[in-house]
């Protein structure tokens, strides 16, 4: 388990990034709810780091959207999945690396991949980030600047770990950012607010009232699954374990997958 007191300012740095970038990443954008399916494949893959700013702009249009896909973490130094995404793109590459499974293209460069996101995944809407996007997403790392970026030995799972997340979310960047240094790759369920009410931590829910999540969405389908709609939630299919608590999950993460 992470230190209470550096959790706690881990935590902070972590809402100060959400800030800094505007909360992109909270809300979905799409005109309607779509309900998250465990069965759906081939997902989309996304070879990315955690504390990379051009990354990010990419994860956030994905939660906006709320497309699921397979994160291969490639840190600095990484050696798992690295090749891979050179091998996919043709030649030694940048990061984020965005491939469509489906459609059989890969791709570079944040701001193509955000465009075809928006392009292909919402009905031809032209969306693309521009200097301001990046400069803020650049202020997000700044607030955790030594985090998410480098490889450390760990041993990979067998199967892919499944992380329920949506980008803004402060406690879920520092899950995130512990599967990127490990290189665990993972299915990332997207769980963007997808109601006003949705607003605000798992307990305190900013309605008045009994809250009750969207029919038929994602919110609906993570409590039928899990008991629970809070992020992050890390499902662990090779060991059976769910959990919910980013330290608990940190901790869970370093004592099984950490050499
Ligand atoms: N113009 C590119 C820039 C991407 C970029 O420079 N990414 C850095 C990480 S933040 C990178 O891949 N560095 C080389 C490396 O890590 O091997 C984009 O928008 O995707």
């Amino acid at each position: 388990m992470p230190n209470p007191v550096a959790h706690s300012l881990a935590v902070t740095a972590s809402v100060l990034a959400s800030t800094a970038a505007g909360w992109r990443g909270a809300m979905q954008r799409r005109a309607r709810s779509v309900a998250t399916d465990p069965n759906s494949t081939p997902l989309p893959q996304l070879f990315d780091m955690e504390g990379c700013p051009y990354c990010r702009v990419v994860r956030e249009a994905l939660s906006e959207l709320q497309l699921d896909v397979e994160v291969y973490p490639c840190p600095k130094g990484g050696t798992r999945f690295r090749p891979r995404a050179a091998e996919l793109v043709g030649r030694k590459t940048t990061f984020p690396v965005f491939y469509d499974v489906e459609r059989g293209q890969a791709m570079p460069e944040s701001a193509d991949i955000v465009e075809y996101l928006w392009e292909h995944y919402d009905s031809g809407r032209a969306v693309r980030p521009n200097a301001l996007t990046y400069a803020t997403s650049s202020l997000a790392t700044a607030m955790r600047p030594t985090r998410g970026f480098r490889a450390r030995p760990s041993r990979g799972p067998a199967q892919l770990l499944e992380l329920y997340s949506f980008e803004a979310s402060p406690y879920s960047r520092l899950v995130r950012e512990r599967l990127t240094e490990l290189e665990l790759p993972y299915r990332l369920w997207q769980l963007a607010k997808e109601q006003r009410s949705d607003i605000g931590p798992a307990n305190a829910r900013l309605t008045l009232g009994k809250w009750t999540p969207v029919p038929g969405g994602r919110r609906e389908a993570m409590i039928a699954r899990t008991g629970r709609a809070q992020v992050p939630c890390l499902v662990d299919p090779n060991t059976g374990r769910t959990l919910f608590e980013s330290a608990d999950i940190i901790g869970y993460l370093e004592s099984t997958y950490a050499l």
